[in-house]
């Protein structure tokens, strides 16, 4: 009698990261494909507040052929949020990435049109249901200098302000981000978004939120992630850290969750850091398959991560 009342103590006091996570959201990038996954979807729903679809909203799982919109996949995972009290994240609209080759044979006001009206569709379609958006991602170079894209090599830079502007007509009140990797710390790139940014609010563009995808490595946490953050939340935009994973890069676990304790403390230290989506939780369905970067192993044992996520959040 008196071990199952200890159990059942240990069971109610057994915590988990979203008891902790109040000032921030912590979430995780999900697959619906996963969630037959009895483990997977018992710790994703257990651990987390907030989800990103991996995939699943990108333009060709969305809109394969033109007009022809399958939501079905992001609606399992949009339902699976709402179920478990999760945030949801929307990712993402305007990409160089998967788009699917009907758009990228488009050019000129046929191509401008046709990226309106996805935009247009697939906010009005998850109206209420999407906490953020990253509404245009990944459109710098390492240099500081815009992607040769579709987009950019059709609009210039003009896409970015219209992308923003059609995606705030459709659901006015959704965040609208930003988002790209290797801004983490001051750099050319970084300081190219920083000036876009600046820009676009100028202008009065709609642009809540700048997202830091934080694909990093044990031993290249960038030491100025924090004050980096501060300078963008000082133009009067949230940021986030939106990818987060961390290779071992041949070094311990403990280092690792030292690494991703640093993270979220640097996320917790600046005001206007609204929460970190960790890339996918396991190393079973992880797109990094030659290391091992997430908080839970690929049999789903916790590593020393998530003790110290858990701790950080406190
Ligand atoms: O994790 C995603 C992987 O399953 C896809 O195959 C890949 C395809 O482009 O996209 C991965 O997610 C990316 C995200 O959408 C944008 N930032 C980089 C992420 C990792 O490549």
């Amino acid at each position: 009698m008196k071990l199952i009342i200890l159990f059942a103590l240990i069971g109610s006091i057994a915590a988990h990261f979203k008891d902790h996570a109040n000032k921030i959201y912590i979430g995780s990038a999900l697959a619906p494909d996963h969630l037959s996954d009895s483990q997977y979807s018992s710790i994703a729903a257990a651990e987390f507040n907030s989800l990103t679809p991996e995939n699943e909203m990108k333009w060709d799982a969305v809109e394969p052929s033109q007009g022809n919109y399958n939501y079905g996949p992001a609606d399992q995972l949009v339902q699976f949020g709402q179920q478990n009290g999760m945030k949801i994240r929307g990712h993402t609209l305007v990409w160089h990435s998967q788009v699917p080759s009907w758009v990228s044979g488009l050019s000129g006001d046929t191509l401008h049109q046709t990226m309106i009206s996805h935009i247009t569709n697939v906010v009005t379609h998850f109206k209420g249901s999407i906490y953020a958006w990253d509404v245009v991602n990944e459109i710098f170079n390492e240099d500081g200098s815009y992607r040769s894209s579709l987009w950019y090599n059709n609009f210039q830079t003009s896409f970015v302000a219209d992308a923003f502007q059609a995606a705030a007509a459709a659901d006015p009140s959704a965040k609208l981000y930003i988002n790209d990797y290797n801004v983490e710390y001051t750099n050319a790139k970084s300081n190219a978004l920083y000036n876009l940014v600046k820009e676009l609010k100028s202008q009065g563009v709609p642009i809540h939120g700048v997202g830091f995808q934080s694909h990093l490595a044990v031993g290249q946490i960038p030491s100025d992630f924090a004050t980096n953050l501060a300078r963008f939340t000082a133009l009067g935009v949230d940021v986030a850290i939106t990818e987060l994973d961390i290779k071992q890069n041949g070094q311990s676990q403990d280092a690792q969750a030292a690494a991703y304790s640093e993270v979220i403390k640097d996320c917790l230290s600046v005001n206007g850091c609204v929460g970190v989506t960790i890339w996918g939780f396991t190393d079973k369905y992880s797109w990094i398959s030659s290391d091992t970067a997430c908080p839970w192993d690929s049999n789903y044992q916790a590593k020393p991560a998530v003790a110290a996520i858990e701790a950080a959040l406190q």
